[in-house]
């Protein structure tokens, strides 16, 4: 696993890395209407490399608790242009964030070298498009669907039962043509989770190193490091930190995060202390 090859670029996972978050989503960097300005976002990108992340995850539909549903067009038109100037500026490889087939296909035709999908391809043709692109991806557990999946969460025991869909969805991919190697997993913090849901993930993180693929965690600012703090989410890079270095510690090879100059520095520490000598 350790060296995914990302549409020609190389990801090294040898060590924990940081993906830097770019939301192209008309209330990020919209030009005061529904329009996206491409100088602003990749300016935002270009920042995030310089500090320090691996791979940047691109996404131009927003999957946030409550969130009504985008066209593949609708999310193309904000994508696709960003990811072309990207994969010029940049030599690090880019993540398209989506769970539409079409958005996949086209996303790694303009440079896109990953596939992060919080549906972990469950949408039809959606496995079959990205075993073809031939680019690693990222399979996320999510319960129920964005629009109402915070509204009554419920598991007999979390940990097994995210770890057994992950396990499935790795089966499905595999028998699709996806190798193994190819696949990162995303136990999903926050979507279709209370907190005590979240809380039992992230302490049972190092169960989901056994699946046998590289385990990714987005928790950078998320809901609930506000109900542990009590903090809006612009406040929330002290307790990201904490459960990056956490998610880190328990065997995450890459950590979703907007913060990216402060996370890389904290994982510098971490993976200075990390080994046989921890
Ligand atoms: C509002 C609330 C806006 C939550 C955005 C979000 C993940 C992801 C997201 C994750 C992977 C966020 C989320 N979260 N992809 N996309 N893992 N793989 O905090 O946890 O960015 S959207």
């Amino acid at each position: 696993m350790t060296m995914l090859n990302c549409n020609g670029r190389p990801l090294d996972l040898s060590v924990p890395v940081v993906m830097g978050i770019l939301n192209v989503t008309p209330d990020s960097f919209s030009d005061g209407g529904r329009y996206i300005d491409l100088d602003t976002a990749t300016a935002a990108a270009r920042r995030m490399a310089e500090d320090g992340a691996a791979i940047i995850d691109i996404g131009g539909e927003s999957t946030r608790p409550g969130a009504e549903p985008v066209s593949a067009q609708e999310e193309m038109d904000r994508v696709l242009p960003v990811i072309e100037a990207l994969r010029e500026q940049l030599e690090l490889p880019l993540s398209i964030d989506t769970s539409k087939p079409e958005v996949m296909t086209e996303a790694v035709r303009a440079g896109a070298g990953m596939i992060n999908d919080v549906n972990a391809l469950r949408a039809p043709g959606a496995v079959e498009a990205a075993s073809a692109l031939s680019v690693p991806v990222c399979l996320m557990h999510m319960q129920g669907e964005p629009r109402t999946m915070q509204q009554a969460p419920r598991y007999t025991d979390v940990v097994a039962e995210v770890k057994a869909f992950l396990r499935q969805r790795i089966r499905q991919c595999e028998a699709a043509g996806i190798p193994r190697q190819h696949i990162l997993v995303d136990p999903g913090f926050g979507f279709g989770k209370t907190l005590e849901h979240n809380l039992a993930l992230l302490r049972g993180l190092s169960g989901f190193c056994d699946l046998g693929a590289g385990v990714l965690v987005g928790l950078s600012r998320k809901s609930m490091l506000g109900m542990l703090t009590g903090r809006e989410a612009h406040e929330r890079l002290a307790a990201s930190i904490a459960a990056a270095v956490l998610a880190v510690e328990r065997g995450a090879v890459v950590v979703r995060v907007h913060d990216v100059a402060e996370t890389a520095d904290a994982l510098a520490v971490v993976n200075a202390l990390t080994g046989n000598q921890l």
